[in-house]
């Protein structure tokens, strides 16, 4: 059985936690506090961070790429589209992830000029998410995914507001009734 090394408050985890409802794969996990991480979790990730999946002393880091592997093992239900050109865009969202998660961070460092720049990017997705009801397309999946931790997070415990981007609150709550991602919104819930 695959093992994943955690933190619950981890929205990178959290990616990996919902993939794994989702396709309904059993694992086991081991709670890393990452406040007091363990020696050892250097020898499963040289970059000491969670999350990890481990496979028979196989470990894999990195949340974008668990989950590529994941949708690759577990193929069913698939979470990529099947038209190339989809898929491509998907990943390309993925990829540019940072995009929000670099204003995001410094939202929440209280960091001069980050509330404009969290909201432009906002604004780029709400955009997105009226011509199509899925980031990754028109089905739920992994771009999804790679989101919808960030914005959990945002809501609950950041004070962000999505009364000015409503697809985003739309999509927020489409998303809210997958079982995957309820319980995310339960373990930010308890974050608070
Ligand atoms: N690029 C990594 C980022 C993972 C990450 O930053 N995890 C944080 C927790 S949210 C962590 O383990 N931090 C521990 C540390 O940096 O010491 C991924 O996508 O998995």
């Amino acid at each position: 059985m695959a093992t994943l090394y955690d933190a619950p408050r981890c929205p990178y985890c959290a990616r990996v936690r919902i993939v794994l409802a989702e396709k309904d794969v059993p694992y086991e996990t081991v709670v890393i506090d990452l406040n007091d991480k363990p020696a050892w979790l250097y020898v499963k990730n040289p970059a000491g961070k969670v999350p990890v999946l481990e496979e028979d002393d196989w470990c894999l880091p990195e949340s974008a790429v668990i989950d590529e592997y994941l949708e690759e093992r577990f193929p069913d239900p698939p979470l990529l589209p099947a038209d190339a050109a989809a898929r491509a865009a998907a990943r390309l969202l993925i990829f540019r992830h940072d995009d929000l998660s670099r204003p995001h961070y410094a939202f929440r460092r209280g960091e001069p000029g980050a509330e404009a720049e969290l909201s432009a990017v906002l604004a780029g997705l709400d955009a997105l998410l009226l011509s199509q009801p899925f980031l990754t397309g028109s089905a739920f999946g992994l771009a999804d995914v790679a989101y919808v931790p960030w914005l959990i997070r945002e809501r609950t415990l950041m004070g962000v507001s999505f009364d000015a981007f409503p697809s985003i609150a739309d999509w927020l709550d489409r998303l809210g009734e997958r079982p995957s991602v309820a319980a995310e919104v339960d373990v930010v819930a308890a974050l608070v």
